[in-house]
C-alpha cells in the first residue's frame, strides 16, 4: 500500500502554530469541502467532527451547500447537528450514504483505524460502513504506527446481560499478549446504571446510546498479529456487539500535522 502514503494535497504552513483544536478544525473544515448539494452525508462524533458539522451547517445557512440530509452517528451528533441546522434522517430511510466525515483515535499505515473512546462506534460503523466515501478527520497525533499503539483503549461494545463472562472471554483471547489489559468503562459523572462485578462491588458503567456496556481493551505496545482475523474472533464471542477497530473501511485521511501542512492520505 505505499502508494496509499503518498501525500495528495499539501497547503503552505501558516506563520504562527496551530493549538490541537484548530489543527482539528482545519481537517474538518478540509474534508467539508468534498460535500455536494443534494449528498445524503455521515455526520461524526468527537471534538473533530464537531468543527465539520458546525461548518456543514454555516454552508446551509449561506446557501452554498442545499438538500443536504445528516445521517448522525450518536445522539450527540444528532443534536449537535441540529443545532447546526442539518435535516437529519436515518440509516432505514437513507441506507445508502454518499460521504461520511469523523473523526477516529488512531490512524494507522494502512488507513485502519481504532474509534469508539466517544463510546459511539457500533453506530459509526454502521453508517461509515455504508458510506460509498468515508473520510477521517484528525490531527497528527492520532497516526499510530500500530493500532492499539498509543495506549488509548480499543473499545468493545457488549451486551450488559454477562458482562462478565464477556470479558473473561475477551480475557483469554488475548492471554500472553505481553502488556494486555482490559477493564468495564465506567461513567465519569452522573452515571444512570450500575453493576457488580465477579467480586460483587458495585460499579456505574458507562451506557452507549444503544444501551450497552464498553470494555476497554489496553495492549502495552499495539496489537500485533493479524488484524482481521483478531476482529472476527472478537465478534465470534457470544455477548459481544462490535469493536472499535474500523479495518478498511475509511477511504480516505485528511490529516492536519503540527508544522500546519495538511495531507491526504488515500
Ligand atoms: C469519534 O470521536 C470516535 O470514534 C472517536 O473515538 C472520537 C474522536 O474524538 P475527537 O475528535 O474528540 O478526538 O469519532
Amino acid at each position: 500500500h505505499s502508494d496509499r502514503l503518498r501525500p495528495a494535497v499539501a497547503t503552505t504552513p501558516p506563520a504562527a502554530a496551530l493549538s490541537q483544536d484548530e489543527l482539528k478544525r482545519v481537517a474538518a473544515h478540509r474534508a467539508v469541502e468534498l460535500v455536494e448539494s443534494g449528498m445524503v452525508l455521515g455526520l461524526g462524533t468527537g471534538s473533530t467532527a464537531a468543527h465539520a458539522l458546525d461548518r456543514i451547517g454555516e454552508l446551509l445557512r449561506c446557501g452554498v451547500l442545499r438538500d443536504v440530509v445528516g445521517i448522525p452517528t450518536s445522539e450527540w451528533a444528532a443534536a449537535r447537528a441540529a443545532a447546526a441546522g442539518i435535516p437529519l434522517a436515518d440509516l432505514n430511510t437513507h441506507p445508502v450514504v454518499d460521504l461520511s466525515i469523523d473523526g477516529a483515535d488512531e490512524v494507522d499505515p494502512a488507513l485502519n483505524l481504532v474509534k469508539g473512546r466517544g463510546g459511539s462506534l457500533l453506530r459509526e460503523k454502521m453508517v461509515e460502513g455504508a458510506s460509498r466515501r468515508f473520510v477521517v478527520i484528525v490531527d497528527e497525533s492520532k497516526i499510530v504506527s500500530r493500532l492499539g499503539g498509543s495506549g488509548l483503549a480499543v473499545p468493545v461494545e457488549v451486551i450488559p446481560f454477562g458482562w462478565v463472562l464477556t470479558l473473561r472471554r475477551l480475557r483469554s483471547l488475548f492471554d500472553g499478549m505481553p502488556g494486555f489489559n482490559l477493564k468495564l468503562r465506567t461513567a465519569s459523572t452522573d452515571a444512570k446504571a450500575s453493576t457488580f462485578d465477579e467480586n460483587g462491588a458495585e460499579l456505574e458503567p458507562f451506557v452507549t446510546d444503544n444501551k450497552n456496556y464498553i470494555v476497554d481493551l489496553f495492549f502495552e505496545d499495539g496489537i500485533h498479529g493479524d488484524l482481521n482475523l483478531i476482529s472476527d474472533e472478537i465478534l465470534r464471542i457470544t455477548g459481544v456487539v462490535e469493536h472499535g477497530m474500523f479495518l478498511g473501511l475509511a477511504s480516505s485521511a485528511i490529516i492536519a500535522r503540527n508544522d500546519g501542512m495538511v495531507v491526504m492520505m488515500e
